[in-house]
């Protein structure tokens, strides 16, 4: 029997991978997309428009408690990914108000609707190495206390703990993956990864002479978003659900990052990258670095991408999309 998937924030960098995942293994994909998405397709829709017409979209609004209730009404999902947040550190600072009402409130909807509508659905919830914050320790793994540093770093914990407690309360199979940073060509432009690689770009064509970034101590555990997705799914289709770190085990600084990346396209990095204090935040999370044996043992996954990999997949494809868009100007 084809098995029916639904996820939440598939228009996002981890939903089209996983979109992609799940196709290739022959589910039925579904996503919920805000209206805004489908007013302005040709930009919401880039990182999808190649398997587009392969899957199923419903509007829906994670604020919306009865547009959720009513997909969960009309349609049977086998498994539910929801993926779906306000996804960036920074701006949760700015706004902690909103980044709280989406994240928790939209996760708190989703598994009410599911309790109601259909219990025996698989819910994956994505969890964030955010939530270990100023870390108790260094590897991180499921034992790991808990200290978030932004509001997006409380908001994922208060997912977690609510997805922990439909599994515990109402016996409901609901897993949550503590996935640490991953990135990719398709990453959003305000994450430091892709916001270097595309500047790099920019610089390489002769369309920008300078960088401007935070801390460049800061350190991360980065993998790819194509090895990440496919450890979501293993958690949903195990005969038991759990909670797992998903990480490289790896760490690198945001200097280390420039360097691969400038030198990559041919460029010093120390000549184009400005300290710019506006880009510091108000709590940093200084070190990163996950303990994924729980999953590999497990689940048997393991990344495909290291780190230089990474790294020069977004380079390049930022190279070729520039160079691109100077042929076609
Ligand atoms: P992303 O690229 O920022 O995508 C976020 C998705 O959520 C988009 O599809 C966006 O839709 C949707 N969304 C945001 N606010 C919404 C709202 N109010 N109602 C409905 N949809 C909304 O994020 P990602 O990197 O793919 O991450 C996916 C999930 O994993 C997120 O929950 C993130 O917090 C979590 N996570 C990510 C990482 C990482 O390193 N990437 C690590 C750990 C956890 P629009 O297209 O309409 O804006
Ligand atoms: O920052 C530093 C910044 O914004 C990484 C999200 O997917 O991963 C992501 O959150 C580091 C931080 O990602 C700039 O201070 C320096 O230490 O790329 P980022 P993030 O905050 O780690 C986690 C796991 C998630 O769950 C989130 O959804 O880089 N940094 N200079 C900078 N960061 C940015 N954005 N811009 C700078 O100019």
């Amino acid at each position: 029997m084809t098995r029916r998937a639904l996820i939440t924030g598939i228009t996002g960098q981890d939903g089209s991978y996983l979109a992609e995942h799940l196709l290739g293994l022959g589910y039925e994909v579904h996503g919920i997309v805000r209206r805004v998405a489908l007013e302005d397709p040709a930009r919401r829709f880039n990182r999808l428009a190649h398997v587009l017409e392969r899957l199923t979209i419903h509007p829906a609004s994670l604020e919306s408690y009865a547009s959720l209730f009513s997909i969960f009404s009309r349609h049977e999902f086998d498994e539910c990914y929801h993926l779906a947040a306000q996804s960036f550190v920074a701006e949760s600072f700015a706004d902690g108000f909103s980044t709280l009402n989406t994240n928790i409130n939209g996760t708190h909807y989703m598994l009410a609707a599911l309790r109601e509508l259909q219990p025996g659905c698989r819910f994956y919830f994505a969890g964030s190495s955010e939530m270990f914050g100023k870390v108790a320790e260094v590897p991180q793994n499921e034992e790991t206390r808990f200290h978030p540093r932004s509001p997006y770093g409380i908001s994922k914990v208060a997912g977690f703990d609510l997805t922990r407690n439909y599994r515990e309360a109402y016996g409901m199979f609901c897993a949550s993956g503590i996935l640490f940073n991953h990135e990719s060509p398709r990453r959003g432009f305000e994450f430091v990864t892709r916001k270097i690689t595309s500047t790099v770009a920019r610089i390489k064509a002769g369309l920008a002479d300078e960088l401007r970034l935070g801390n460049l101590d800061a350190r991360r555990d980065w993998g790819h978003a194509a090895d990440y997705v496919r450890a979501m799914r293993l958690m949903l289709v195990r005969d038991e659900s759990d909670d797992y770190v998903v990480a490289t085990g790896g760490t690198h600084t945001v200097r280390e990052f420039c360097e691969r990346a400038f030198a990559r396209a041919g460029l010093d990095w120390e000549r184009h990258v400005r300290v710019d204090e506006r880009f510091y935040r108000p709590a940093e999370v200084d070190l990163l670095v996950g303990d994924s044996s729980k999953a590999r043992r497990e689940l048997g996954w393991e990344p495909r991408y290291n780190f230089e990999q990474l790294v020069d997949e977004m380079v390049d494809a930022d190279l070729r999309a520039v160079m691109g868009d100077k042929k076609e100007a």
